[in-house]
């Protein structure tokens, strides 16, 4: 009889996504809320450059629309050290990003053991926010984004979608998760299209097809996590009405560096990361982890200094 020793990744490699219920606790929830809150304010005032505009799916955003009314739909770095919230706040953030519940799930999917040491292993990656479209205009209806895979053009041949897809046995190098502060259905994944290419009627489709075959929402309650294969067909679907602050982030494998440098870097990280302050997890294996993950970016920006990155998708 076999035993299948890690579920949550046997439904990685199935259906391209897992759901973990329940990672928060009902405090922990509370007093991220908050600090969510505050920091989106911020942003919709146009206090911080690093946001998603709506009206543009991928970066790079032009903060300087939301003085004039243009909404936003994310907010970037949320372990960036000059955030415009408290230092409290902040440090929820970190606290979140290198939360315990959250690393052992990375762990697992990126098939590290706990005894290699999460510090010479898992890379820091991204932490950012999704949060209801909001604006002067329009947006107020919402806004949706086209069909995607994060790292593979729309324009790819089948043969190229293959080629950058994940094979049977492949390991992942990273992973991305979304971590709703309030329930959330706006991502829309075809389970399953994470390890093939696009039909003839997936290629087709107008890219804001509302009901693609097989697809499913992706229903969270505040406080669940889902990982993700960021080449699902997947998009998002916004309520401009609907409370929305879902984290989103993700964690890398220190062997696939070089596969994952444009995805990181193409956000600026590199910039910054060595000024951030993990203070908050105090001296023991929670500080020692997140010092290790940050010193693996640090290292992941130095090969890459000089280098044009690019973005990995347009539009
Ligand atoms: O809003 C979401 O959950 C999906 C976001 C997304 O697809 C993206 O950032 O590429």
């Amino acid at each position: 009889m076999t035993t299948d020793a890690s579920p949550p990744l046997t439904r990685l490699r199935q259906d391209g996504f897992v759901i973990i219920r329940s990672v928060l606790t009902p405090s922990e929830l509370t007093a991220l809320r908050a600090a969510a809150a505050r920091l989106t304010t911020a942003a919709r005032t146009g206090a911080w450059p690093h946001v998603r505009t709506v009206g543009k799916q991928f970066p790079p955003w032009d903060a300087s629309l939301v003085k004039q009314g243009v909404g936003i739909w994310g907010v970037q770095h949320l372990l960036h050290p000059d955030l415009p919230v408290d230092a409290k706040d902040r440090e929820e953030f970190v606290r979140l990003y290198f939360h315990e519940k959250l690393l052992n799930v990375a762990r697992e999917l990126l098939e590290i053991e706990e005894d290699e040491g999460y510090d010479g292993k898992m890379t820091m990656e991204l932490c950012n926010m999704l949060v209801r479209p909001d604006g002067s205009g329009n947006d107020k209806k919402g806004f949706a984004l086209r069909w995607h895979r994060d790292d593979i053009p729309w324009s790819a041949t089948p043969e190229e979608e293959m080629a950058r897809l994940k094979k049977e046995g492949d390991k992942y190098v990273h992973t991305q998760w979304n971590l709703p502060l309030w329930d959330d259905d706006s991502l829309i994944v075809v389970p399953g299209s994470h390890k093939r290419a696009r039909t003839q009627v997936e290629r087709d489709a107008d890219p804001f097809e509302e009901n693609l075959e097989g697809q499913v929402k992706v229903e969270l309650n505040a406080g669940d996590v889902v990982f993700y294969d960021n080449n699902i067909l997947h998009r998002g679907v916004y309520d401009g009405e609907k409370e929305r602050m879902t984290l989103h982030g993700s964690v890398g494998h220190a062997e696939g560096s070089r596969e994952r440098a444009r995805n990181v870097l193409q956000h600026g990280v590199g910039e910054w990361v060595d000024r951030c302050d993990f203070s908050v997890l105090g001296e023991g294996k929670e500080r020692r982890t997140a010092e290790g993950m940050r010193r693996r970016l640090v290292e992941l920006g130095r090969e890459n200094q000089g280098r044009d990155v690019g973005y990995s998708l347009e539009g």
